[in-house]
């Protein structure tokens, strides 16, 4: 045998083995090219924003965190300073953000700042925190270039805490959006007569073209809320996770139920065990409905999620949870998730 093939004997040895090892250990493929979702039809206007970032190829961080910025600043979209202000007739905004890298901020309880969502990114930032809140979120904001905006209500948050004002019932209950029926309260459709939008919080999902995630929730929270309440979508595993080697999730609906099963974190771990997006959300929602089934009947959770490949999914509760998909042509698409109740 000569000494080439000798070596090349023994070269092959190693190789097989080494190949079928790195083959077990191979990267998961990840997408053709970017995509951005986001909960609601009014996802289109946070996907519109969102896309020409990662059209040009830019960052899912600096996408979602557009997304968030064209939806707050929209005054016909019950997110941000529109949005309906708590019982005491207060706006206060929660909003968190998270990156490839697990990085995250997050800011609750906070007033008369219009984009809660970058405050939470400099917080991310800037400081070695997480999570600021009240006069302290709103103290950073003013220290950091944000704006002290008015506490004047959008007309169409007037009109409705007036309406409200007339019984001034305290029902903690989020909106559950039958597309068939009337009116607001719990059984608003997801447009308004106007054409406006109907929702509170917006979460938005993007995966880069270097196949990086990264995500983004925002909302005024329950209308007509207690004072300081605070529900999931601030909360890094209840209203939002992204876990760049898995996926990444968000929610909308009644927080205190999210937060009860920590929501978002749980579906990105369903996916981390083999389940596709809508799967996850699936099993989330079940998990919720478990605890109670017949109080379940009562209100509206929806999860959306999107894995490392770019496959995307949702669930929700009741019927009438949608979320919008951006991807290749640029268009967003409206589509109506799967729902445990009829
Ligand atoms: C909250 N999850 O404050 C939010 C509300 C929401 O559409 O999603 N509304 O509990």
């Amino acid at each position: 045998m000569n000494t080439n093939r000798r070596s090349f004997l023994r070269l092959s040895a190693f190789a097989l083995p080494f190949t079928r090892v790195n083959q077990l250990f191979a990267k998961p493929k990840v997408a053709q090219g970017p995509i951005v979702i986001s909960t609601w039809d009014s996802g289109q206007i946070s996907n519109a924003a969102a896309w020409p970032v990662l059209e040009k190829g830019g960052r899912a961080l600096d996408a979602v965190e557009q997304a968030a910025i064209a939806i707050e600043n929209d005054i016909n979209c019950c997110v941000g300073l529109g949005g309906n202000p708590d019982r005491d007739g207060h706006v206060t905004l929660d909003a968190c953000i998270m990156d490839e890298k697990s990085n995250c901020g997050a800011v609750a309880f906070l007033e008369r700042i219009k984009h809660p969502v970058s405050v939470a990114r400099k917080i991310m930032e800037e400081t070695p925190h997480v999570f600021l809140a009240g006069a302290g979120a709103q103290q950073f904001a003013l220290a950091n270039g944000f704006k002290l905006e008015s506490e004047k209500l959008s007309p169409d948050a007037e009109k409705e805490y007036k309406k409200w004002l007339k019984k001034a019932e305290y029902k903690p209950v989020i909106n559950i959006e039958h597309k068939q029926s009337k009116g607001h309260g719990p059984f608003a459709p997801a447009r308004l007569d106007d054409g406006s939008f109907n929702h509170d919080t917006m979460g938005t999902l993007a995966l880069d073209a270097k196949g990086d995630l990264s995500g983004m929730c925002t909302t005024s929270g329950m209308g007509f809320k207690m004072r300081g309440r605070v529900g999931d979508s601030p909360i890094i595993g209840a209203g939002l996770f992204v876990d760049n080697e898995v996926g990444a999730a968000t929610s909308s609906g009644q927080g205190e139920e999210v937060i009860r099963v920590n929501g978002t974190h749980l579906v990105v771990e369903f996916m981390r065990n083999g389940a596709t997006p809508e799967e996850a959300c699936k099993k989330a929602v079940e998990r919720i409905v478990k605890r109670d089934p017949e109080r379940a009947r009562t209100f509206q959770v929806g999860f959306l999620a999107i894995n490392k490949q770019g496959e995307v999914g949702a669930y929700s509760v009741q019927p009438g949870f949608m979320y919008t998909i951006t991807s290749k042509d640029g268009k967003g698409k409206v589509i109506d998730s799967k729902s445990h109740f009829a």
